[in-house]
């Protein structure tokens, strides 16, 4: 059935004639006068809420938002999602119990702000762990992706599927940095983990955990120097404005997650679980064409705003930096071995 009929089906269910013939006309007036509605999750069962901090447009609230087109259409408009976008249910580490507690059914997260209650996550969060976004890809592609996306369940959650968010690099509104040394006594905002504090501190500079939205007046009250983002959020959230030199030394490479709710899970039939987690991971592939074209044009739209990009790093020093983090976060049997099996991928 295409996503029309099934629609009309819907519209009109079992109800009288007229009712039938009423809303069709209704519908195909609609349709000629190009007003049918962008969503048509209003007739749909279930309706499945979904949080991201990010804007409209946004590569991860359009994959999600292509996801629940999927949805409805395979599920005969059993399923639809409706993304609550800009950060409208909260922001990342609220919003990430929310989604445990069931009150949200989905969340499109970085896997950040999971670090300090999923220790697997801790592992793809490492600075420098991935050699590249290549390496990242292969790695959460593959079968220990499947195995950091099962760890989730034992905290109230389901792991769909991960999204691409590039690398993120140090940027500040005081000077250009260019070797580790430029970094000491300098004040960055990090995600709330505090694996991610004890990165700044090993690199000699001081960090503030902080939820995204109050970064871009933390920068221009002075309350921090700077952040660390990848390119498009840079760009999106016009930390640019505020913090003109950017340090391409590409510290972490970390992947974002797409989550549900245990209970809004549990909730589903077999089949429609199996369809949800069909539907995730087709929308790997949709999101990763947008980031790669979202990256390039925020890169470009940020050099041409002024930006002072430098890329000329020595990362050795920062790598070398990263051991006793490694060492700190990285203690159990378990998580020992799974880094060396990253490691180990080609
Ligand atoms: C962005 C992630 C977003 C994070 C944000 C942050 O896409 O999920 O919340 O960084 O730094 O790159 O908080």
């Amino acid at each position: 059935m295409t996503l029309l009929t099934g629609l009309r089906s819907r519209l009109i269910g079992s109800e009288s004639h007229f009712w039938e013939e009423t809303m069709t006309k209704t519908f195909v007036s609609a349709l000629l006068a190009g007003t049918v509605l962008a969503s048509a999750s209003f007739a749909c069962e279930t309706t499945l809420r979904s949080s991201d901090t990010h804007s409209e447009g946004y590569p991860t609230v359009v994959a999600v938002q292509l996801m629940g087109e999927m949805l409805e259409e395979r599920t005969d408009g059993r399923l639809c999602i409706e993304v609550f976008h800009s950060a409208q249910l909260g922001e990342e580490k609220d919003t990430i119990e929310q989604t445990q507690f069931g009150v949200i059914d989905m969340n499109r997260v970085s896997l950040g702000p999971f670090n300090n209650i999923i220790p697997e996550t801790q592992v793809p969060s490492l600075p420098y762990i991935f050699r590249s976004v290549e390496h990242m890809n292969t790695v959460m592609d593959g079968e220990i992706g499947d195995e950091i996306l099962e760890s989730f369940s034992a905290h109230d959650l389901v792991g769909l599927a991960f999204y691409d968010s590039g690398a993120r690099s140090f940027y500040n509104s005081q000077k250009p940095i260019e070797s580790m040394a430029d970094l000491a006594g300098m004040k960055f905002r990090v995600q709330q983990s505090d694996l991610f504090v004890d990165m700044v501190a090993a690199l000699g500079a001081n960090a503030t955990p902080m939820p995204f939205g109050e970064v871009y007046s933390g920068i221009q009250t002075g309350v921090i120097d700077g952040a660390e983002n990848n390119w498009p959020s840079y760009e999106s959230t016009g930390h640019y404005e505020v913090a003109k030199y950017y340090t391409l030394d590409q510290h972490l490479i970390v992947p974002e997650v797409l989550v549900m709710a245990k209970s809004s899970f549990e909730a589903l039939s077999a089949e429609d679980q199996a369809i949800v987690r069909q539907a995730a991971k087709d929308s790997v592939p949709l999101m990763r064409e947008r980031w790669i074209a979202r990256e390039a044009a925020s890169e470009q739209l940020v050099r041409d705003a002024g930006s002072e990009v430098i890329t000329d790093i020595d990362k050795q020093p920062f790598i070398d930096a990263m051991v006793p983090v490694y060492e700190k976060y990285i203690t159990s049997p378990e998580l020992i071995d799974l880094v060396a099996r990253i490691q180990a991928v080609e």
